[in-house]
């Protein structure tokens, strides 16, 4: 992509017309051994997958459906924060590129006014507890009418064509995403967690909001009070206690 300012990121960038997932084609590139920050991105996607296997809408030229090769050296313990520290590159990205004025949903949404416009889908290969590689899915709703998502989403996301209210060219636009991945990443391995940590709850718009958590093993009510500095959601509880969540799912609740 020409005009790219970034150093690892993208340099090498397969675009191909479709693909059943950029993330599975990202997971066989990175198992042949391509270098770190190759960027595969999508014009559609015909099984594009959100987490436990769940569907991802991704028609046609209509958004940003990408994935990047990430091989950094953590420990599988870590990768949470991977998935944090893309979700502030990428609400950081749409706000300074388009205004619209994106927030963070624990642990891997991108809301705008409450409303779904981007998720991540961070994939790992590790070996004993060293990750070998790492995926990070982005799926960016672009130039998508509010009539053209299926019915059962139409209430629940947006585009940030809906939202800016203009029609937005996707390859500035992702030379700006990569551009702010690059800088939190390396940020990231340089000066460690606490720098991303700062930044996500700055952008966080669920923080003391009233939740339910979806786990496994249990579903509760509370509320999300902050992030540990793991990044493990702490949401308390009825009865005053605060539960740890390293990973599950939160719905806002209305009071
Ligand atoms: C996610 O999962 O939010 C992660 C989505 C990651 C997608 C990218 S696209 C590039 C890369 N390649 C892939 O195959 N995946 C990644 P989760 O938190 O489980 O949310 C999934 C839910 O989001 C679905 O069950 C729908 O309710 C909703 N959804 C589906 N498509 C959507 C869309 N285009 N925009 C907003 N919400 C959507």
């Amino acid at each position: 992509m020409s005009g790219l300012s970034t150093s690892v990121l993208g340099l090498n960038l397969v675009h191909m017309e479709e693909v059943a997932s950029t993330n599975a084609e990202a997971k066989k590139l990175a198992r042949e051994g391509c270098p770190e920050g190759t960027v595969i991105v999508a014009e559609t996607q015909k099984g594009g997958k959100g987490r436990l296997g769940r569907v991802w809408f991704s028609p046609r030229s209509r958004g940003l459906w990408f994935s990047i090769v990430l091989r950094p050296p953590i420990n599988l313990v870590d990768t949470p924060q991977v998935t944090m520290v893309t979700a502030v590159a990428v609400a950081t990205a749409v706000r300074e590129h388009t205004g619209v004025p994106a927030g963070i949903k624990w642990p891997n949404d991108i809301l705008v006014d409450g409303k779904k416009i981007c998720g991540i889908l961070v994939e790992l290969n590790a070996e004993m507890d060293c990750v070998n590689f790492l995926v990070a899915g982005i799926g960016l709703n672009v130039n998508i009418k509010k009539n053209e998502f299926p019915p059962e989403l139409a209430d629940i996301v947006t585009s940030l064509e809906i939202e800016s209210g203009q029609h937005i060219y996707r390859v500035p636009l992702l030379r700006c995403l990569l551009q702010h991945l690059e800088k939190w990443y390396h940020r990231w391995l340089n000066e460690g967690f606490a720098a991303v940590l700062n930044k996500w709850r700055q952008m966080c718009v669920t923080l003391d909001c009233p939740v339910t958590v979806h786990t496994i093993k249990e579903t509760y009510s509370g509320y999300a009070v902050d992030v540990d500095d793991t990044g493990a959601l702490l949401v308390r509880t009825g009865d005053g206690s605060v539960q740890r969540l390293i990973a599950g799912e939160v719905t806002l609740r209305k009071q």
